[in-house]
């Protein structure tokens, strides 16, 4: 398969006027006919008076009949391969009508239209809509869709498609259809079409001027008791994109419908958001705080993309960041603005320092703008959307609320109804503040993380703070040299009775905090007018203000010190983390040493006995701040990943930390345990947080009182916050006596449900004890499991190969090769899926040279496949 360039991108030689859509519904044999009035483009250059050839995407389509202008075509009068459908000679205005048979009970790949649990539903974004008809399947073409549904009545009672439903009656035969407009012009990949025995959670929303939109959250009817979450989210963030960014809804009803195949977590298509049941549904007995707060942030996120993504869509797919990384941004603003906005900020970045910065800095690196792809479903990646919202935020910040806010505006006023590009973005946002975004356009085209070495030097004589920063970018594929970033860092610098001081750069005193512009690849700045003999403690990149690496020599005293004073909310619990990480890390180097008596540094022992004594202001940062650096942000720190010494120095530091502070962890459990009614309230999700994080303490060396706290938990069945807790720490303690019957009992009572034998899966198959590997594999066999359901695979194998690091990565390579053989069998299945599935092999330069060997050997066992464009391009890079 070969590569397809930013370079060459050319204008749409047709476009499409209208679209008319019919759809003669049956699971193995649907009718989609389609008839598309086209104009040959005028912008598109061609040589001669005669129109170019109307080139259309199709695959997996059985052809029956070409009709142009109301003519049928011999098979001699157009082209057919395998992806297109080519026709030349065409009149530059013309009605084109073909008609296609599909299968969608066979399409396991969920992409264009499938069947799942007995509805159909589409998967369109970014070319599924090619395995639904012939068509232009690019996003800059954009069209009015005009869809029918023609379906069995008693097995398809609800049909839905994009926009408003215009026409619906009967058919012989049982059969009922409906008939949607969607006036808004739309590329392809939003089009969306649901069938089904569904029933819906009604409710409505008065816009900003006034107008009613009626809601709809359509599930299977089990389910109804689980969408009140979404729906209170879907109002919570209409308003919220009135409020911050003016954006009104602009149809008379929007609907979100749960599916349980779904590859990703949602799909914003048009009036008609099409979501993975687990980002949708949501109720206290069933689903975790965390789990909450997923669908809080995902429905917000299809919603805002009405105007990030529909109302402006993209030019091309390379400019995929331009509706994801801004739609992030938006979606993970506003769930600070309904949460702990601090909190949001920690979890957002310790996501982006482990995995993003390690896709980064592996073989699949791309820019947030890539110049080329071979499968454009690979890069639905952290680096599109996570540092996307990373640079969009930059972008915020630089120009303050006010300005970012004008920009904006101008964005969605100039290119609504059109297909752009991020310099469309970055131009109104450069206009609407007079600032020169040239320099930062590199963000969008350089890969890898940039490093920053920070170093300082006080001179207590002359009253100076000489702060001088260097920025590197290492090479990422295809791109050797880097060039200096514009690297915006957000700092003070504290004095020593714990206060900001003044900060005095050329002579103007600028207040406590400032955003240091780097963009040479090395400066100095030099503060001036600092009284008193006592170096004052730099706190840097505040509340993360760039997505780059930063080191500066820290000792650990002014780590310890920073924990406790920084100004900054997200420098305090970094400063943790790094402290934490020394420690980890003195832990990490007995173990390679042979030492297992090594013992935590009193440091941390004693900033963790300040937390855990100070008034605790902020119950939801200080569960944060009690918590380790995960194994994956541990690994990402060495240059060789030790898993196992990782895992042991991990282990080890909880459990000291367990020990000496055990009534603490006792007294800070009880303190939390009040249980009235559950609500996913901030409050509350703080409360769970801090306890869970005292009892995870107490089981870290179970703990007596820890044991009886955990079974009452369990027992006590309040929420499923609470007892997932409660039966992860019980399954993954010593106590098999305690944890088989415990899981037992769990799987009968919520067989019924398959969001929760998910989480049954996953607390199974993450259990750290070495025979967990013949856990996995007996519950592939397990009825509730299936391949073909993508939340199962993430659950079981997901969770096995990207969170059970120890047991992954055994030295006799059995762990490779169980997920070698998922990829195997997923590459026929579901090619998106296997391509994502199979990233921790991918990683294998990471770690020592046995089990690089064994990860290779495994990769080109794939390799000898026949494989999907998804998988071969992974494949290849990875062993390139
Ligand atoms: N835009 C969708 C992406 C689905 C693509 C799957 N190949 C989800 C989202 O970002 O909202
Ligand atoms: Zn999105």
């Amino acid at each position: 398969p070969a590569a397809i360039h930013l370079a060459d991108y050319q204008a749409p030689a047709w476009r499409v006027l209208d679209t008319r859509l019919t759809f003669d519904l049956a699971p193995s044999a649907t009718r989609v006919t389609t008839v598309l009035t086209l104009e040959a483009n005028p912008d598109a250059a061609v040589g001669s008076d005669a129109t170019p050839p109307l080139v259309l995407n199709g695959e997996h389509l059985t052809l029956e009949s070409v009709r142009v202008d109301g003519r049928a075509l011999a098979s001699d009068e157009y082209k057919l391969d395998e992806t297109h459908l080519t026709l030349a000679g065409l009149p530059a205005n013309c009605e084109l009508e073909t008609v296609v048979v599909i299968d969608p009970a066979a399409n396991t790949a969920l992409e264009g239209l499938y069947v799942s649990s007995g509805m159909f539903c589409t998967q369109c974004e970014a070319e599924g809509f090619r395995r639904i008809t012939y068509y232009p399947d690019r996003p800059d073409v954009m069209s009015v869709f005009t869809t029918t549904i023609i379906a069995d009545k008693d097995s398809y009672p609800i049909l839905l498609s994009n926009g408003n439903p215009i026409e619906r009656g009967e058919r012989e035969g049982g059969r009922h259809f409906v008939t949607w407009q969607d006036p808004h012009p739309k590329p392809c990949y939003l089009f969306a079409l649901v069938a089904g025995d569904l029933v819906k959670h009604d409710d409505s929303f008065t816009t900003m001027s006034g107008r009613d939109v009626a809601l709809e959250i359509w599930v299977e009817p089990e389910n109804l008791d689980k969408t009140q979450h979404a729906m209170n989210s879907l109002k919570a963030s209409m308003k919220w994109d009135e409020e911050v960014y003016g954006r009104e809804y602009d149809l008379d009803i929007f609907m979100i419908v749960a599916v349980n195949d779904f590859n990703m977590g949602a799909m914003e298509n048009k009036g008609l958001n099409i979501f993975n049941s687990a980002c949708v549904l949501a109720n206290p007995d069933t689903t975790t705080d965390a789990a909450f707060q997923r669908v809080e942030g995902v429905v917000a996120h299809e919603y805002f993309h009405n105007w990030s993504g529909n109302r402006v869509t993209c030019r091309d797919w390379f400019q995929l960041s331009l509706k994801e990384g801004f739609t992030v941004y938006r979606d993970q603003t506003f769930s600070a603005d309904m949460n702990s906005a601090p909190v949001k900020r920690i979890e957002d970045v310790a996501m982006l320092r482990t995995a993003q910065f390690a896709e980064d800095a592996g073989p699949t690196a791309h820019p947030v703008r890539p110049a080329s792809y071979i499968e454009i479903s690979n890069f639905y990646t952290l680096t599109i959307y996570e540092k996307g919202s990373e640079v969009v935020r930059m972008v915020a910040n630089l120009l303050g609320e006010e300005a970012f806010r004008r920009g904006s505006d101008l964005y969605f006023a100039r290119n609504d109804g059109s297909a752009a590009t991020i310099e469309d973005f970055i131009s109104a946002m450069s206009e609407a503040s007079g600032r020169d975004f040239s320099q930062f356009m590199r963000w969008y085209s350089q890969a890898g993380t940039p490093n920053i070495a920070a170093s300082g030097t006080f001179d207590a004589q002359a009253g100076t703070y000489s702060l001088t920063l260097r920025q590197s970018t290492p090479p990422s594929p295809g791109q050797a040299e880097k060039l200096p970033l514009v690297i915006p860092v957000r700092m003070g610098l504290v004095g020593a009775d714990g206060s900001d001081l003044t900060l005095t750069l050329d002579g103007e005193a600028l207040g406590t905090e400032i955003v240091l512009e780097l963009t040479e690849a090395e400066q100095t700045f030099v503060f001036t007018g600092l009284a008193g003999d006592a170096e004052p403690v730099p706190s840097l990149l505040r509340g993360f203000s760039a997505p780059v690496k930063l080191a500066f020599d820290y000792s650990r005293e002014q780590l310890a010190f920073l924990m406790q004073h920084d100004s900054d909310g997200f420098n305090r619990w970094d400063a943790g983390q790094r402290l934490a990480m020394a420690a980890l890390e003195d832990l990490m180097a007995a173990w390679q040493r042979g030492e297992q008596e090594a013992q935590l540094d009193e440091r941390l022992l004693a900033a963790y006995r300040f937390l855990l004594q100070s008034e605790a202001s902020d119950r939801a940062v200080l569960a944060e701040m009690l918590t380790l650096p995960s194994e994956a942000y541990i690994a990402e720190q060495q240059s060789v990943v030790d898993v196992d010494a990782i895992h042991w120095a991990r282990k080890t530091a909880k459990a000291q930390l367990a020990s000496a502070l055990r009534d603490d962890f006792v007294a800070l459990y009880h303190a939390n345990a009040q249980q009235g009614d559950y609500a996913p309230t901030f409050e509350q999700m703080a409360r769970r947080s801090l306890k869970n994080a005292a009892l995870s303490y107490l089981m870290s060396i179970e703990d007596e009182e820890g044991m009886r706290l955990s079974q009452a938990q369990l027992a006590a069945a309040h929420n499923m916050t609470d007892v997932r807790a409660a039966l992860t720490m019980l399954v993954h303690s010593s106590r098999t006596d305690l944890g088989d019957p415990a899981l037992k009992s769990f799987a009968e009572r919520w067989s019924h449900d398959p969001l929760v034998m998910d989480q049954w899966f996953s607390i199974q198959v993450t259990r750290p004890q070495a025979d967990v590997l013949d856990r996995v594999r007996f519950l592939m066999e397990h009825p509730a499991f299936s391949l073909t359901n993508p939340n199962k695979v993430r659950a079981l194998i997901g969770a096995f190969a990207g969170q059970n690091r120890v047991n992954f990565h055994r030295l006799d390579g059995e762990g490779y090769r169980l997920l070698a053989d998922v990829v195997i069998e997923l590459n026929r299945l579901n090619p998106e899926i296997a391509a994502r599935i199979i990233t921790p092999l991918t990683r294998y330069k990471r770690f020592d040279a046995k089990r690089q060997d064994l990860m290779k050997a495994e990769l080109e066992r794939i390799r000898g496949e026949k494989l999907s464009n998804n998988l071969y391009e992974v494949v290849e890079k990875a062993l390139a």
